[in-house]
């Protein structure tokens, strides 16, 4: 996997410290962002799965779908996703990563955030299927959502990305170990959104 090709003028890279991060906020066109998000809201299977946090068991709040080319298994916050089948959308969104980053992606979670009120609290990709130094590949589409990153030493550290429709995410290096990321309910009536987190499972 290589580094990202920062030969782009429409892309951020705020040089963080402990890890990389580049957003490229037009990385799809308007239709094809549009379009894309029309058929995988409507033909992806989602399913709602139950997490337990302190002993307590409830629904995670948004839809996940997990859509692998080799079968895989993922496990995270005690989850453990079968994986599906990656359909031709998200083949050609895997192709599409590959014209910014030479990828080795054999899998796809999907979340579908269906209002303000679904999230997605503070964690780091850091399972261990996922390699030492993890690139993660994610895909916005819908409803912007802000995504929070915060560093786990240094709580000064912190910023905030506006994940704009059509938009991709790089984070690679060691983002994993040193930074987690959330993205928080609003109070806001918005739509829904979708996101898609490219990895490597081994
Ligand atoms: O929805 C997002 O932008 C973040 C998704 C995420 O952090 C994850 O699936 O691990």
């Amino acid at each position: 996997m290589s580094k990202p090709l920062i030969n782009s003028q429409n892309i951020w890279n705020p040089n963080i410290p402990d890890g990389e991060l580049v957003y490229y906020p037009n990385f799809l066109n308007l239709n094809k962002a549009d379009e894309l998000f029309i058929k995988l809201k409507n033909t992806i299977p989602w399913q709602q799965d139950p997490i337990k946090v302190f002993g307590k068991t409830y629904l995670q709040p948004r839809l996940t779908s997990l859509h692998s080319i080799n079968k895989n298994e993922y496990s995270y916050s005690n989850i453990t996703m079968e994986s599906k089948p990656m359909t031709a959308e998200l083949i050609y969104l895997k192709n599409q990563i590959s014209n910014i980053l030479i990828n080795d992606f054999n899998t796809v979670l999907l979340n579908h955030y269906r209002d303000g009120k679904d999230s997605n609290g503070w964690h780091a990709d850091n399972e261990k299927e996922l390699g030492v130094n993890p690139v993660i590949g994610s895909v916005s589409l819908g409803q912007e959502r802000v995504f929070h990153l915060k560093h786990k030493k240094n709580k000064t550290d912190r910023f905030k990305i506006m994940l704009q429709h059509g938009s991709l995410l790089i984070m690679s290096g060691s983002m994993q170990h040193n930074w987690l990321h959330q993205i928080p309910k609003t109070s806001r009536v918005i739509n829904d959104r979708i996101n898609l987190t490219f990895r490597k499972i081994t």
